[in-house]
């Protein structure tokens, strides 16, 4: 009888794709039914955004058998799991990304031809999530592609912001922000699990009281309670069949919340509550430094936190509990101190709603959390006020004023009478207002501490967190950042991926970027340099078009060189010295329209935070001085400017491969790492940097020969601060430097206005707090020589072939293995395709 046979199963040979619904008919097919049956559409009638919504959820659809069978493995196996806790994921598109890591980007593109479907239009169509500000959200983005891709059981948590980093356009030479409507269209990479929520409180007043026992309890009384409701994103990993989760958390006012329940009578007051609710997951901050005082922030802050620590706590209970292992099921990452009000809130759910004693929770606690810090600047370093708390959280203050006496306890122990640094390692800030100091909370309620680059983890260790690396040194970290090469290079930039892969073995690299060392022995060779060139040249072209197609600066991309700066508009990282450059080549042009220099592009991308004046001074700048450089025919065929409008991650893939030169020019110390410094040098592009943060890794790495370096070390910024700078006397010592910045002032970038930039001008001459004129002399004496370097293409060459070679170190599949042998201690666990 059939019932007594075994089941059918689907003999070995067929190929993968055939039983997973990924061979080129089944695509095709899969398609045609999306297209039909979610959006309602015929082929001939679909508009741009249906052909994207279908390619979308055909690959979606691919990736959920993976993403059952990960989440089977790792319940039933009651794996380790990794809990990375950021406010910020800085996605960038997911379909191209997805078809990579998926392994059917070949066979899609063909069974897209044959549908007669334009698949660069179809991938243009995607409204990027961008859920970030930069470098700390894109790195949480890297970081979910590796946690998958090296098998490591990961849920990234965050918020789901309805409106992400905003739209940038240049009006005018200016800045102006539109809100990003990225959710518009609907997301197809989304589910919805409305069944998983929690209820996040705020506000009200605390009650002490004793059990039966005799035990203390506290009851937090709250005035407003919103909801929490999961959305849930898979993360593919590259070649294997391992799928994690990205639990993204929306704010919706609670159902008890309902109009009757609460609001007899007063429906006008129901509806304010219920906006209020939803108002907290909004809009993104778009600062890439703290906002101080601002209450939604903190709301934010905690809303995340408390749905993530509940999710955590009944993903225990439901699998191993009991929750005296918590810390064994999770290990939780603190994305910066943005979610360290976990520390406080996973003590008050083990304590007030589980009942444990304090001294269990703690252990727990500082168990279960690691924290990453991504700054020095002390402006940078987040701080609430006591009062803000008490009003918003009065049960956290509570439990952070008893971490803060115990812990004081062990220092005024370790430390007798020196009171002095009892005040300095304080949770709370008494100089001022008093504020609580939210790296502090992160530190004393980790197990360890980690700086974003070799060069940051020694300075946080003798600056900023200098009294706790003296009391527990051992739990002080480095772990290099990384980005990850299947979006920044097999996705951005398929020739270069093509070309290494004749070298280093297809597939290989990808998952090993160590692989790229086969390119080494083949550095000299004059036919790989000369494709090289070829895929390097193509790529800029790209690039040119697009740049001409909008905005309209026109850029040759056979002569000139590609010299790019794309990163957040600030004063560290130096964009008006690199002005100052452009300032310097046109003057020298205009003296001697004859120079015979070597062609250059300066493109420039970025977005200031909306009410940094000075970042936003600084485009206006580039702006104009790019609108005269590239109108005046004395000196257009030499150099040109260009600023790409709306930096973001789909932008970016558009230029870390036309890159010939990468400007990573920070005053040395004050960038943590930087990771675009490392798209580029992947794709190709040889570096212009200071010894600040992974710059200093990279040339070690590439070698010096490979890398122009200039400008002082973090070592001698420290020197000359000490003797006190004065900025003032390389304005009057450098005829040049100073003809430079009279130039700025002089009117002719601002139709005559002497006022306009004169803020900028004055800033640099007077106080000059990055040191801009410090270095402005080494800078352009190195861009010479890399004028000089560049005009010798076998040398170039060389040099570009042997960064991409030896760039295997800046993978983030690296950086993860570092974090999950060095700080998690967690093994992967493989799941095959
Ligand atoms: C965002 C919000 C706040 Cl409140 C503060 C900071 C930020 C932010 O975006 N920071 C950020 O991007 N920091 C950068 O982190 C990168 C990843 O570690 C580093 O490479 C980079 O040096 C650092 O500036």
């Amino acid at each position: 009888a059939p019932e007594t046979e075994a089941p059918t199963e689907v003999p070995a040979a067929t190929p993968e794709h055939t039983r997973t619904g990924m061979s080129k008919a089944s695509l095709k097919q899969a398609y045609i039914d999306n297209l039909f049956y979610i959006q309602g559409r015929f082929r001939e009638v679909a508009t741009p955004h249906d052909l994207y919504m279908a390619a979308a959820f055909t690959v979606r659809d691919r990736m959920l058998d993976r993403w059952v069978k990960s989440a089977q493995v790792y319940k039933t196996s009651h794996a380790r799991t990794v809990c990375y806790l950021s406010a910020e994921y800085l996605l960038g598109p997911h379909l191209a990304n997805n078809l990579v890591n998926l392994g059917i980007s070949e066979v899609a593109r063909r069974a897209g031809e044959e549908l007669d479907l334009d698949f660069e239009a179809i991938l243009e169509e995607e409204e990027e999530p961008g859920l970030g500000n930069g470098g700390l959200g894109r790195l949480a983005a890297c970081y979910m592609d590796s946690l998958a891709t090296v098998q490591i059981p990961a849920i990234g948590y965050g918020i789901r912001y309805e409106f992400g980093i905003f739209d940038q356009d240049i009006q005018n030479g200016w800045q102006v922000e539109r809100s990003d409507t990225w959710l518009r269209n609907g997301n197809p990479w989304e589910i919805p699990r409305p069944k998983i929520s929690f209820p996040v409180r705020y506000g009200g007043h605390t009650e002490h009281s004793r059990d039966q026992a005799g035990r203390s309890r506290v009851r937090w009384v709250a005035d407003m309670v919103v909801s929490g409701v999961a959305f849930d994103t898979p993360v593919l990993g590259y070649g294997v069949g391992n799928v994690n989760l990205l639990r993204l958390w929306k704010a919706e006012a609670p159902e008890s919340f309902d109009f009757q329940v609460f609001n007899v009578g007063d429906y006008y007051g129901a509806v304010h509550a219920k906006i209020e609710a939803e108002t907290i997951s909004k809009v993104l901050y778009p600062n890439d430094e703290p906002e101080a005082g601002k209450e939604l922030r903190l709301k934010q802050q905690y809303f995340f936190v408390s749905c993530s620590i509940q999710d955590m706590i009944r993903l225990h209970l439901n699998t191993v509990g009991p929750l005296e292992t918590f810390h064994e099921k999770f290990v939780a990452q603190l994305n910066d101190t943005h979610p360290a009000i976990a520390v406080a809130e996973l003590m008050r759910l083990l304590m007030d709603d589980h009942a444990m004693p304090w001294d269990a929770a703690w252990d727990i606690t500082r168990n279960t959390f690691c924290y990453t810090n991504h700054t020095l600047l002390p402006e940078a370093l987040e701080t609430w006020s006591v009062a803000l708390f008490e009003r918003l959280l009065p049960r956290h203050l509570e439990i952070i004023y008893e971490i803060n006496r115990r812990f004081l306890d062990t220092v005024r122990v370790r430390y007798l009478g020196d009171e002095a640094r009892v005040a300095r390692m304080s949770l709370i800030d008494e100089t001022g207002g008093r504020r609580i100091r939210m790296a502090h909370l992160a530190v004393v309620g980790s197990r360890a501490v980690n700086g974003v680059a070799a060069l940051h983890s020694e300075l946080i260790k003798t600056t900023i967190l200098k009294d706790f690396y003296e009391m527990s040194p051992e739990r002080f970290h480095n772990v290099t950042n990384g980005v990850t090469p299947r979006r920044f290079i097999v996705v951005s930039n398929p020739r270069l991926a093509e070309l290494i892969t004749e070298f280093c073995g297809h597939d290989r690299w990808i998952r090993d970027l160590d692989c790229l060392r086969d390119l080494e022995e083949h550095a000299e060779d004059p036919a790989l340099q000369a494709r090289w060139r070829e895929v390097k040249t193509a790529a800029k072209q790209d690039l040119a078009l697009w740049l001409s197609q909008h905005g309209g600066v026109v850029l040759d991309p056979q002569t000139m060189m590609f010299d790019i700066q794309a990163k957040r508009m600030h004063e560290y990282k130096r964009q008006h010295l690199n002005v100052l450059h452009i300032i310097r080549v046109y003057q020298r042009l205009k003296q001697n329209p004859n120079l015979g220099m070597v062609p250059r592009a300066f493109i420039f991308g970025g977005k200031a935070a909306p009410g940094y004046y000075m970042a936003k001074l600084m485009i206006k700048l580039i702006n104009s001085v790019a609108e005269v450089i590239n109108n005046d025919p004395q000196v257009n065929g030499f150099i040109r400017v260009a600023f790409m409008a709306d930096f973001n991650v789909k932008n970016g893939q558009r230029l870390y491969p036309a890159a010939d030169l990468s400007e990573q020019i920070s005053l040395a110390g004050k960038e943590a790492s930087g990771t675009g410094n490392m798209k580029f040098s992947m794709n190709g592009a040889l570096t212009v940097g200071t010894l600040d943060g992974a710059n200093i890794e990279i040339r070690d790495e590439v070698g010096a020969e490979n890398f122009f370096l200039f400008g002082m070390t973090a070592e001698e910024v420290r020197r000359k601060q000490a003797e006190g700078y004065r900025p003032w006397d390389y304005y009057h010592g450098d005829d040049e430097l100073r003809s430079d910045i009279d130039l700025v002032t002089s009117g002719l970038f601002s139709h005559g206005d002497t006022n306009l930039f004169r803020p900028l001008a004055d800033h640099l001459i007077n106080q000059d707090p990055f040191m801009v004129l410090a270095d402005y002399r080494a800078y352009l004496n190195c861009q010479d020589r890399i004028s000089e370097v560049y005009d010798r293409p076998a040398e170039w060459d060389r040099m570009s072939i042997l960064n991409v070679a030896r760039m295997g170190k800046f993978s983030s599949d690296r950086s993860i293995r570092d974090y999950a042998e060095r700080i998690w201690g967690i093994e992967p666990k493989p799941i095959g395709i």
